[in-house]
C-alpha cells in the first residue's frame, strides 16, 4: 500500500480527528495542509468541493465520518460486538453534532485558537474537549 494522503485546511476542523486516528493506528501518511490562499483553485478538484479528502493507492475519498471510521477500523478502535460499535456510532454522530453546532459556528476564530501544530499534530484543547464530551456518553 502507498502511504495514504490526508488532505485538509491549516486547522482542526473536521479532519484533526483523521490525523489522532493515524497516529492511533500507527500509519505513516502524508499530511497534505490546503493553505486558504490556494482552496479557491483547488476547491472544483475534490469530490462534493470539500476537505478532509483521503487519498489511497489512486483512490480519493471525501466525509469525514466515512473517512475516521474506515481509519478507526484500522486503529481497532470501532468495537467488537454490535453494542460497542453502536457506541461508537453514538459518540461520532454526537461529536458532529457538537462541532457542526458550535464550532463551525465560529469557524474562523476556532482556526486561529486550534491551529494544527507544525508536525501536524492537532493541538491538544480540542482532544480534551472531545475527552470532557465522551465522559457524558454512558458507558
Ligand atoms: N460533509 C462533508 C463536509 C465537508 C466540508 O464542508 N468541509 C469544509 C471544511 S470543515 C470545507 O471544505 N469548506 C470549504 C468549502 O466548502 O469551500 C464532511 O463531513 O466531510
Amino acid at each position: 500500500m502507498e502511504k495514504p494522503e490526508l488532505i485538509y485546511f491549516p486547522c482542526f476542523g473536521r479532519g484533526g480527528m483523521a490525523k489522532i486516528l493515524f497516529h492511533l493506528a500507527d500509519i505513516d501518511f502524508e499530511d497534505t495542509i490546503m493553505p486558504w490562499d490556494d482552496w479557491k483553485d483547488k476547491k472544483e478538484t475534490m469530490p462534493l468541493g470539500g476537505l478532509p479528502v483521503l487519498k489511497i493507492d489512486g483512490q480519493t475519498f471525501c466525509q469525514t465520518k466515512a473517512i475516521n471510521k474506515y481509519l478507526a477500523k484500522k486503529a481497532g478502535l470501532l468495537g467488537t460486538t454490535d453494542i460497542e460499535q453502536l457506541k461508537v456510532d453514538m459518540l461520532m454522530e454526537s461529536r458532529q453534532e457538537f462541532l457542526e453546532k458550535t464550532m463551525f459556528s465560529a469557524f474562523p476564530i476556532v482556526c486561529k485558537e486550534f491551529p494544527t501544530d507544525p508536525s501536524g499534530v492537532p493541538l491538544a484543547g480540542v482532544v480534551l474537549l472531545g475527552k470532557q464530551i465522551s465522559q457524558k456518553v454512558p458507558s
